[in-house]
């Protein structure tokens, strides 16, 4: 497969300025010099990664297609470590699929979705986890999470995992000497085993922990609008959103499902989801709504616990303030704009810890506060310097490791011999393999790449 040359389109598709066609492989440079003809230079005067004006021909039709510029990167100094060659020409979707299928008849072959990366990997250029990055810096959604996954493509967390290898292997080889020269002292206590297991487990277990993270960058936190019909959770819903979503009426239960919407704030995004009163009913398809929305707000990330100010308290508000009060959750104090009634101590006396906010969702008033709480609150936090799973497949890895660590200690508790635990600590590495990718899992790979775009 590496044998072969590919071509593809790396920009977006659509018009643009410019536009690249990349090729990659043995035959790249032949395949640019049958479609491009170099206007000032010969070919032995191109330097690499140089630009160098010319046009875009088909030679067979005689035909000018473009004027463009031309990149070589000979290997292995390249993306791929082939020869590689740029072609930037203009943006115009119909040039740039004539260039691609010029190349194809001048023996390059179409790219499949994340090929060049893939050759990349293959080759040994990055390691999966920096390709998996390449992709996640090129869907990120916020600089947040642009930031980790270029210092991940830099090999930020292939280097953590490294060092992690390397503390196991050298933890190996002292359990080792002390099975093979027991007397010799060169080996390790009990004790120090267990202490530097926990150590790994500690890196391990923070790496895990970082997944929820992760998640909540690429994928956006849930957000559940919860509080007893008629309190204003729609219209609230609907003032966030910048739009009408939900309908709105003075009627107790016009909302008797969920919706849920996509909303971002800064460079961070979040899921509204507005669902029906959480209280009982004794209408069956309203109580179906509940019970699923009561689901719903357990699973959230946060909670929107939305009161009406307006009225006193009731029994219900006060069951719902206690329910959710394990969960992070903002407290509305909604319909601001008329007198208040509702005794807020009392409400407030049931959860210290949560932020409170008064609001009119119907007049906005402190709907740009309530936007900021919302984002200091939920948003995603990187500190920097701490490594980002943002990957279910690593973090599974990661647990598997952890509970190969959990077992060494047990068995090292227990009183297992060296040769046990060595063993145990050893099902590490193939874990630790697969993770960077130097064990190679095609369905993996596959899974992988796939999820790519044509052209990267
Ligand atoms: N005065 C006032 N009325 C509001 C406010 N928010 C909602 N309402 C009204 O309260 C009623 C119920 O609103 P809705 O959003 O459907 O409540 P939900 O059942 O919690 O979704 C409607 O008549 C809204 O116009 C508010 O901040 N101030
Ligand atoms: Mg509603």
């Amino acid at each position: 497969m590496l044998a072969e040359t590919i071509i593809a389109i790396s920009t977006p598709f659509g018009q643009g300025g410019i536009g690249i066609v990349r090729l990659s492989g043995p035959r790249a440079l032949p395949v640019a010099k049958k479609i491009f003809r170099l206007r000032r230079k010969k070919w032995q005067e191109v330097r690499p990664r140089e630009f160098v004006l010319g046009d875009i021909c088909d030679r067979e039709k005689n035909g000018l297609i473009d004027e463009a510029y031309l990149v070589y990167f000979p290997a292995p100094r390249s993306y791929t470590r082939e020869d590689v060659v740029e072609i930037s020409c203009h943006g115009s979707p119909v040039v740039m699929e004539e260039v691609v299928h010029l190349g194809t008849k001048a023996g390059a072959r179409v790219a499949h979705p994340g090929e060049f990366t893939l050759r990349a990997y293959l080759r040994g250029r990055v390691d999966l986890l920096q390709a998996e990055a390449v992709n996640d810096l090129i869907a990120a959604t916020s600089l947040a999470q642009a930031k980790i996954s270029l210092g991940q493509v830099r090999g930020g967390l292939s280097r953590h995992i490294g060092s992690l290898r390397g503390q196991i292997i050298g933890l190996l080889s002292l359990v080792e000497s002390t099975i093979e020269f027991p007397d010799d002292g060169l080996g390790i206590s009990p004790q120090e085993t267990a202490g530097r297991i926990e150590e790994l487990l500690q890196t391990v277990r923070k790496l895990i922990a970082s997944y929820q993270t992760g998640r909540a960058m690429t994928e956006g936190l849930e957000l559940a609008i919860v509080g007893r019909a008629n309190v204003g959770k729609s219209t609230l819903f609907n003032a966030l959103l910048d739009q009408e979503r939900a309908i709105v009426s003075p009627y107790p239960g016009t909302t008797r499902d969920y919706l849920r919407e996509r909303i971002k704030i800064k460079d961070s995004i979040f899921h509204l989801i507005d669902m029906a009163g959480l209280e009982d009913s004794t209408d069956p398809v309203e109580r179906e709504g509940v019970k699923r929305g009561g689901e719903m707000a357990s699973k959230a990330d946060g909670i929107v616990l939305v009161l009406d100010a307006s009225r006193r308290e009731s029994p219900a508000d006060l069951r719902l303030i206690e329910r959710f009060k394990p969960k992070k959750m903002i407290l509305l104090f909604n319909k601001a704009d008329l007198p208040r009634q509702i005794n807020r101590p009392k409400c407030l006396a049931l959860n210290r810890k949560s932020r409170w906010l008064e609001v009119s969702a119907l007049t906005g008033k402190n709907l740009e506060t309530l936007r900021k709480a919302i984002y200091d609150d939920f948003a995603p936090k990187e500190d920097g310097h701490a490594e980002v799973l943002l990957h279910l497949r690593q973090k599974l890895l990661f647990e598997q490791i952890a509970t190969c660590l959990e077992e060494a200690l047990n068995l090292l508790r227990v009183g297992y011999s060296e040769e046990v635990l060595a063993e145990e600590i050893r099902q590490t590495l193939p874990l630790i393999g697969q993770l960077t990718g130097e064990i190679r899992v095609d369905e993996v790979i596959d899974s992988i790449f796939t999820r790519f775009c044509v052209g990267k």
